[in-house]
């Protein structure tokens, strides 16, 4: 199994790239629309049931590279904080606090939809997002968040990094041309929105 690199999987940091970052001390706040808001440390997330998944991650820039993602589901979080019925969207932070982008409730919730710490069984480097990043397969790549640091449960949405520069704020994956990174870069077609499959 290849890891990301090996994959030829182009590295975006928007905001900057974040240097080196300490898997042992990595902590993600929840906050907002909960009964309990608290933070986890990369040592409690360890010990959450983890879930893998095979999925897409699919750039709106038009690559799209499939792998096995291993993390927590959303619903593990959403039930340990207990959020309230008026949340409706996840607001995700990177490190640095420059990049957020937000996600239906209902779509963090969807089978393949993880904060993600591995893919094909390696931990994720700071490139690619580590210790940990959102993985959403059902839409375009700047709804997964890389090295989240905080995640807010929201009543309302706000337009995200990308989304205040002219990506759309549903993310939905749009039919057209991809090159498929697991076939070196052989272009293929996204048939439809919703989770690429080729
Ligand atoms: N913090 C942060 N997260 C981010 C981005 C970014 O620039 N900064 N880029 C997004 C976009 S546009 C895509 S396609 C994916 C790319 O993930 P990769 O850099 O691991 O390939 O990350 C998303 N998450
Ligand atoms: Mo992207």
């Amino acid at each position: 199994m290849k890891t990301l690199e090996e994959l030829n999987t182009p590295i975006f940091w928007a905001e900057g790239h974040p240097g080196s970052l300490e898997r042992d001390k990595w902590v993600i706040s929840v906050t907002g629309k909960c009964v309990n808001p608290q933070q986890f440390t990369w040592q409690q997330l360890l010990q959450l049931p983890q879930k893998e998944v095979m999925g897409r991650l699919t750039s709106v820039t038009r690559w799209s590279v499939e792998g096995l993602w291993t993390g927590i589901a959303f619903s593990t979080i959403l039930d340990i904080v207990k959020m309230l019925p008026s949340c409706k969207y996840l607001r995700f932070w990177s490190i640095g606090e420059i990049y957020d982008t937000s996600i239906p409730v209902d779509i963090a919730l969807k089978e393949k939809s993880l904060l993600a710490h591995s893919f094909n069984k390696e931990y994720l480097s700071e490139d690619y997002g580590g210790p940990v990043r959102v993985f959403v397969p059902y839409l375009w790549g700047y709804k997964s968040a890389k090295s989240v640091v905080k995640i807010e449960l929201m009543e309302y949405y706000i337009p995200g990094f990308w989304e205040n520069r002219g990506y759309s704020d549903s993310g939905e994956i749009e039919p057209g041309p991809c090159r498929d990174l697991n076939a070196d870069g052989e272009i293929k077609y996204i048939q439809g929105p919703g989770e690429v499959i080729f």
